[in-house]
């Protein structure tokens, strides 16, 4: 099994190096936002491109994965709402069981259903026990994952749910107020979460400024996510990308 990316995001942890993804929503992207997405993307410090949404409504995703593919040499990880968000033209997939949830499809219902295609597509395999924190209004991953998300000031919840997913032998925790939110994780659950796991840590949902973003990466996250901030700003993934590798050295 394809183990790539995984030591990549392994060996950065150890070497306290943090990590910028910029996350693509097909549906809030159309090719020529991506193309500059693409220039951009050169220049500025991007570890990964993450592709996928939570409700995902229109037909281009594979395109959009074909396209970063031949014109960008940044990894592509599929961060998928559903398992028709999966191709296998990406480089790896992040394997999310809603672990702060309780609806089953989304801790291993559907993960069932679509397991030999997965198994099929031969990308490397992510398992993420994904959490979601409250992001102060219902996001679109609260509403279509009908599960409560984590409230942002119960830090005991998101230590125990991230520790029983690391103990179950999942790679990596997630931890997401929600694409758009209008709070991101606070710090302090950041840091209560990081001290006491041992798999990367990725951070992500309502992250607006580069300040935020190495505020996050200072608090314990290893891979820091950012989407809406940069559809609506497409420069800032410049000034975000170097205040990730600027934390990485203090
Ligand atoms: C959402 O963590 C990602 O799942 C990114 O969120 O779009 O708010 O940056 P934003």
């Amino acid at each position: 099994m394809k183990n790539q990316l995984y030591q990549q995001l392994c060996a950065a942890r150890s070497q306290q190096k943090k990590s910028f993804a910029v996350l693509i929503d097909p549906d809030k992207m159309d090719p020529q936002q991506l193309e500059k997405l693409i220039a951009l993307g050169k220049t500025a410090q991007v570890d990964y491109w993450f592709v996928g949404g939570s409700l995902v409504v229109s037909n281009h995703l594979e395109q959009m994965v074909v396209d970063l593919k031949t014109k960008s040499n940044i990894p592509i990880i599929l961060f998928p709402g559903s398992p028709s968000q999966i191709t296998p033209q990406a480089d790896a997939l992040l394997y999310l069981s809603l672990i702060s949830g309780r609806n089953p499809e989304l801790l291993i219902g559907q993960h069932v259903l679509s397991a030999p295609a997965v198994k099929q597509s031969g990308l490397e395999i992510l398992s993420t026990g994904y959490m979601v924190i409250d992001g102060g209004a219902p996001t679109t991953v609260s509403y279509i994952s009908n599960a409560a998300p984590i409230p942002s000031n119960k830090n005991e919840i998101a230590i125990c749910t991230a520790l029983a997913g690391e103990m179950l032998g999942m790679k990596l925790i997630y931890m997401d107020a929600g694409s758009g939110a209008q709070k991101p994780i606070p710090t302090a659950m950041i840091q209560a979460v990081a001290s006491q796991i041992a798999v990367p840590l990725i951070v992500g949902g309502g992250i607006t400024t580069p300040e935020k973003a190495a505020e996050n990466c200072r608090a314990g996250a290893n891979l820091v996510v950012v989407g809406n901030a940069i559809e609506k700003d497409p420069g800032l993934i410049t000034e975000i990308g170097a205040a990730i590798k600027d934390s990485s050295s203090l």
